[in-house]
């Protein structure tokens, strides 16, 4: 994918904030840290379009990116972050859980999950969530630098196995370091728009 424009649309806070018009959406979802900013910046080759943190728990708005003038990433906060309270955890599930199941315009959620470690609980919800409200989605198991290429495959079963990924739903190698599994990201992505 030739990458010809990237900006940020809005930062909202509401959904009348999302933007309109019927261009499609890929959104973000992952715990808190694991990498999505990251993805999203690798994958539009702009160092710092997305903003990456090494604080988990920044991004309680969700981001909308304006890729190439015909689509949008949608970078959403990050779950799992232990020092919210739970009434910010249920702000937050209510506002994910309207946008995801009522975004007409959203063809696939990305989800992203650390090679390094089994997918957690929240990392299991979150996939069961996906499947139960049939949205299309694909599986980005990232920091693939940080595991030695001998146990790829090992890691990506257990990634595949803890989830109880269907077969249909594309599990892809990734690393924001490298560009590891960028094309076959862009792939993945270009046949639900
Ligand atoms: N080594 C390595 N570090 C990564 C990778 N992706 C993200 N990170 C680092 O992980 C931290 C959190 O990344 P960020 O994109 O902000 O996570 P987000 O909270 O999910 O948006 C940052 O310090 C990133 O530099 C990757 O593929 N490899
Ligand atoms: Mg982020």
């Amino acid at each position: 994918m030739k990458i010809t424009a990237a900006e940020i649309t809005i930062s909202a806070v509401k959904p009348e904030q999302y933007p309109a018009g019927e261009l499609p959406e890929f959104a973000l979802a992952g715990r808190s840290n694991v990498g999505k900013s990251s993805f999203i910046n690798k994958m539009v080759n702009r160092k710092s379009l997305a903003r990456t943190s090494s604080k988990p728990g920044k991004t309680q708005t969700l981001n909308f990116y304006l890729i190439n003038e015909s689509f949008y990433f949608v970078d959403v906060p990050g779950y799992g972050f232990a020092k919210v309270s739970k009434q910010e955890r249920q702000a937050w599930g209510k506002m994910m859980e309207t946008y995801f199941t009522t975004r007409g315009q959203l063809r696939a959620v990305v989800l992203i999950v650390d090679l390094r470690h089994p997918p957690t609980k929240d990392d299991c919800m979150m996939y069961n969530f996906l499947k139960h409200y049939d949205i299309p989605t694909i599986v980005i198991a990232t920091k693939a630098d940080k595991v030695p290429k001998g146990k790829w495959q090992k890691h990506q079963k257990i990634v595949r196995e803890t989830l109880n990924m269907v077969a249909e739903d594309e599990l892809i190698l990734f690393s924001a370091e490298t560009g590891q599994g960028k094309d076959e990201a862009w792939s993945a992505l270009q046949r639900m728009m």
